[in-house]
């Protein structure tokens, strides 16, 4: 008997940017991710201040959920799904981030979204921002550098909370704000890249600029929860942590406590703000490792501690090491790398696949915030093959998914409170990372490579049938 809630979450996860295309269509203004091109596994993407004829920015058409969004929407039905994370594109809403009245036709696209999915029985669950910064913002203001950011991104809020309040109920403010924390971060998520054209790997690094953004993003989500919940009442307002949990590489105490460094400035020190309404206390240290000053205004320390949030939610695809020792093997990772474990396997991507990490995540977050959680992204990246018969036979996601099931089931068990689960991508979609289509996580396959071409139809994978069935049992059957 299934020890997961009986209303439990079940559904997928996406984001906007990486799956709607129509990236100037109906008035759509251009986001960061807009700026950004098509790499692999071993070439990184770059970033262009102007979008350059004749290359190709995978945002632009994705997998056009924009025009496929009901037949999409159907199969996740199919699937038996409960909910359907995606995020609104600040763009099609307020092209430049600066207009005082939102655009009409891009509030309509979503009005439609939410109904789709209302019509289905499936409740949405609403990223305000991923990775959806208007490119406007970063020339002007060098993204949320620019403290004006806070008062935009309200107009955003207010315009989407007041639209959608009867079909929304579950929001997330940022996601994956602890991006910011790494250099990685400063381009999709801070913004902090004004005329900078390049390799995403070779951004200059700048961590005051960093994490001056990231206390504005504090700042603004904290003003959009209080907002929310003064006049929304019936809203559930939840952050999103982008939780790559560390070990230490040894038991020698230098690497224990370098672990421990590293745990709260990746991992800790975003939520702490977002959960407790006040910087931690080490927050000081890493201020001074960087050599930085954080800027706040008179009235900040308040609205921090006014704009707590409900749930707190994460993504969770891999754990690291982490070590004093600099020689120690590196490994692969989503937006920073640390020490390979000997003990674990990788992804195609170099990305350590840890099923326990995720019930020992789940319970080291529950202890220390006591407030409902939710996974809100996993899953497996991988070159899916099509079989002679056109088929897609992804055991290896299967078994990726189970084993992460398993160990969330296992952290119920512990007392764990968790509203439900998401697997990141449940249609195939553009990598955040890499750029790419050949990095797959879904459930259905969409027709749609790296150089371009494919004819967007969709086909439902071997894992679409396992998925429908853990659902159907709300865990109990993971076979
Ligand atoms: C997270 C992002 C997503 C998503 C996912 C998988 O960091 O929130 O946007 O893409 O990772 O990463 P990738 O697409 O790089 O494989």
């Amino acid at each position: 008997m299934s020890v997961l809630r009986k209303d439990f979450l079940w559904g997928g996860a996406v984001a906007a940017n990486q799956l709607e295309g129509a990236w100037n269509v109906d008035g759509k203004g251009d986001s960061v991710s807009d700026h950004c091109t098509t790499g692999s596994a071993s070439t990184p993407k770059r970033v262009t201040v102007n979008i350059e004829p004749g290359t190709l920015y995978p945002s632009h058409e994705a997998i056009d959920f924009y025009h496929h969004y009901e037949e999409d929407i159907a199969l996740f039905a199919e699937m038996g799904f409960k909910t359907f994370r995606t995020s609104i594109n600040w763009t099609r809403i307020f092209p430049t981030g600066m207009e005082s009245a939102p655009n009409e036709k891009g509030l309509e696209f979503y009005d439609r979204v939410f109904d789709c999915c209302k019509k289905h029985g499936i409740e949405p669950l609403v990223t305000i921002s991923h990775y959806e910064l208007p490119y406007a913002l970063v020339d002007k203001y060098n993204g949320w550098e620019g403290r004006d950011l806070i008062e935009y991104f309200m107009n955003y809020c207010k315009a989407i909370f007041e639209r959608y309040k009867d079909k929304v109920k579950y929001w997330l403010t940022f996601n994956e704000i602890n991006s910011g924390t790494m250099p990685f971060g400063a381009i999709l998520s801070t913004g902090t890249v004004k005329g900078y054209s390049g390799l995403t790997s070779e951004v200059p690094d700048r961590p005051q600029e960093r994490f001056q953004a990231l206390h504005h993003q504090f700042v603004a989500s904290a003003k959009a929860v209080k907002y929310a919940h003064d006049h929304y009442p019936q809203f559930k307002m939840g952050n999103m942590i982008c939780f790559v949990t560390s070990y230490a590489l040894t038991c020698n105490p230098d690497d224990i406590l370098e672990n421990q460094e590293h745990m709260r400035e990746m991992n800790w020190y975003c939520s702490d703000v977002q959960v407790r309404g006040e910087y931690p206390a080490y927050a000081q240290s890493i201020w001074k490792k960087h050599g930085i000053t954080v800027k706040m205004e008179p009235g900040d320390a308040e609205i921090l501690k006014q704009g707590t949030v409900d749930f707190y939610t994460f993504s969770y695809y891999m754990s690291n090491c982490i070590s004093a020792d600099k020689n120690a093997e590196d490994s692969g990772g989503n937006l920073i790398a640390g020490k390979k474990n000997p003990y674990l396997p990788a992804s195609d991507w170099g990305w350590q696949i840890d099923p326990k990490g995720l019930r020992y995540s789940l319970n080291e977050i529950y202890d220390r915030y006591r407030i409902p959680l939710m996974v809100v992204e996993n899953g497996l990246g991988a070159y899916d093959k099509k079989e002679a018969d056109g088929s897609i036979q992804d055991d290896y996601r299967i078994d990726y998914l189970r084993q992460h099931i398993q160990q969330m089931i296992g952290a119920v068990e512990d007392g764990v409170d968790l509203m439900g689960y998401t697997p990141w991508g449940c249609i195939d979609l553009v990598s955040a990372s890499t750029g790419e289509m050949a990095k797959r996580y879904g459930f259905i396959y969409v027709e749609k490579y790296d150089d371009g071409t494919g004819d967007l139809s969709r086909k439902r994978k071997k894992s679409f049938d396992w998925y429908k069935k853990v659902i159907a049992t709300n865990g109990d059957d993971l076979s």
